[in-house]
């Protein structure tokens, strides 16, 4: 055993454990638990049966299970671990605290006992890309050098608890963080960055105040820097708060602020900034960082293959976060090769002249807004809509009447989405085409039936996918199957 792997142990110290919630990020864990021979209660609303083979293997092992939708009600273990989706305040959580149970998880207890270096990112949108491409870097630098591990994790899909005996000092960890795993986290990545922040999630959060509030628990006292968004209003007012907190003796991150619109280090750092402080711009088609002295050109965005601002800040973010632990000729060699994440702007296929892009994971209405941006100027048929996270569409008809010949509505929130169409441009004229397609493949059918040659259609519902599909990859994949066999 290693040392990561002997301090959870020591960690865990003989208490009872609790996981509530049996998903990704819980069944390694189980798995890991059972192997220390550590008692383990598994809650889970979902009956056994629908729970899978790695329950069934779980139970056969002696693992308690307590199902159903009261199961968190009684919680009597010491040691609770929290699946990402569920709220802290569920069921019988706050009176087990207050008996003095530790509520913990997966990122909190990985982020405490990993040797590793510790990078992590989380934001609105641009989480997964800016991850996936700081993992990239930091990968790249360690095929340049030699003897170091990257491992990437956290909401991108992968959880990294279970795997702390491979992982040693000399390597990188790096994370996406949602609201929901950042929520009850006490133990802070050692870079952080938070890409930008909008309104997200708000069917589960009680109002943005709290899903803010748990994004920015992202910084913590072990946290050495803070990458965030100058060009966004409230990780701007985030890095604000920082600065004041500095002035007044606290100490706080070294601060790399990111912009993609302005052009100068003092406007990005309007009150003056510390030694440690990093402003990162574009400067005659160029990303260079600054310390207010001296501009560092780190990448000529003519070699970013993927289109949009937004891909330019998710560059940024990564960049802001790898300074100084690669060399800044990576970021040329990765820039080359980068062609984007799957189900986010991935071109699937040209037909007729029409290009196909599936953006599956643009769940929220920002997100489809920053997909509309990175084609603004091409004809766009776009096909929204999906299960209804509670957020306004009011935002989205504006980019929507922008940038779209027409749309086609499909999934639960399509009456919501025509009425604030309807209501932004009273006017026929003053808005996209819409059509609606209650079926998912009907709906392909239509954007395809607008198509012309020059067109881009595009999946980008503003919505999360729970309404017809198990998640955004499955609507994705469904997309990209569908265009497939379009003739
Ligand atoms: N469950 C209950 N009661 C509840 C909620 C859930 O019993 O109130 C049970 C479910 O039946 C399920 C189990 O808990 O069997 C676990 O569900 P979960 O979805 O909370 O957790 P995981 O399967 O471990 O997946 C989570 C993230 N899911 C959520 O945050 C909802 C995954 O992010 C993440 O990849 C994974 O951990 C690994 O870290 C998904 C996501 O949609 C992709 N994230 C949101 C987003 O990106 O917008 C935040």
């Amino acid at each position: 055993m290693t040392t990561g792997e002997n301090r959870l142990q020591a960690y865990i110290h003989g208490r009872s454990c609790e996981l509530l919630g049996l998903g990704v990020t819980h069944t390694p864990l189980a798995s890991l638990l059972c192997d220390m021979g550590i008692l383990l209660t598994v809650r889970d609303k979902k009956p056994l049966s629908e729970l899978g083979e790695a329950a069934q293997a779980l139970a056969e092992r002696g693992v308690r299970f307590v199902t159903g939708e009261t199961c968190f009600d009684d919680l009597d273990g010491e040691l609770i671990f929290r699946s990402p989706g569920i709220r802290p305040d569920r069921g019988g959580l706050r009176a087990a605290v207050e008996r003095g149970a530790e509520l913990t998880g997966e990122i909190e207890l990985f982020l405490r006992l990993t040797d590793a270096e510790t990078f992590a990112v989380t934001g609105s949108d641009g989480k997964t890309t800016s991850t996936t491409l700081t993992g990239l870097f930091l990968e790249a630098e360690a095929q340049r050098t030699g003897g170091t591990q990257v491992f990437v994790g956290g909401n991108i899909g992968t959880p990294l608890l279970d795997r702390l005996s491979q992982i040693g000092k000399k390597d990188k960890a790096v994370l996406e963080l949602s609201s929901f795993q950042l929520m009850t986290l006490t133990h802070a990545p050692r870079f952080a960055a938070v890409t930008n922040l909008s309104p997200n999630h708000l069917d589960w959060h009680t109002d943005m105040a709290e899903y803010v509030a748990a994004k920015e628990r992202i910084v913590g006292e072990n946290t050495e820097r803070l990458v965030t968004n100058a060009d966004n209003a409230v990780t701007a007012e985030l890095a604000e708060r920082l600065l004041r907190r500095r002035e007044s003796g606290e100490p706080t991150p070294a601060l790399f602020l990111f912009s993609s619109q302005r052009t100068e280090f003092s406007s990005l750092f309007p009150h003056g900034a510390g030694k440690e402080d990093r402003a990162i711009y574009l400067r005659n088609g160029h990303i260079v960082l600054s310390d207010g002295k001296q501009e560092t050109p780190l990448l000529d965005t003519r070699r970013i293959r993927v289109p949009g601002r937004h891909n330019i800040e998710n560059f940024m973010t990564a960049m802001g976060l790898t300074y100084g632990s690669v060399d800044p000729s990576v970021y040329g060699a990765v820039a080359d090769t980068f062609g984007g994440v799957a189900h986010r702007l991935e071109h699937i296929r040209t037909l007729g002249g029409a290009d196909y892009y599936n953006s599956s994971i643009d769940s929220s209405p920002s997100r489809t807004a920053a997909a509309l941006s990175a084609l603004a100027g091409r004809d766009i048929v776009i096909i929204c809509g999906g299960y209804d996270k509670k957020i306004p569409f009011a935002p989205l008809a504006e980019s929507l009447c922008r940038h779209a010949r027409a749309v086609v509505l499909t999934g639960a929130t399509a009456d919501k989405i025509e009425q604030a169409l309807l209501a932004y441009a009273p006017n026929e004229e003053d808005r996209p085409a819409i059509l609606r397609r209650p079926d998912f493949a009907d709906a392909v059918r239509a954007a395809h039936s607008l198509a012309r040659p020059g067109t881009c259609v595009l999946l980008s519902p503003a919505c999360a996918s729970f309404d017809a599909f198990r998640n955004f990859a499955e609507r994705g994949d469904t997309f990209r199957r569908l265009v497939g066999e379009l003739e």
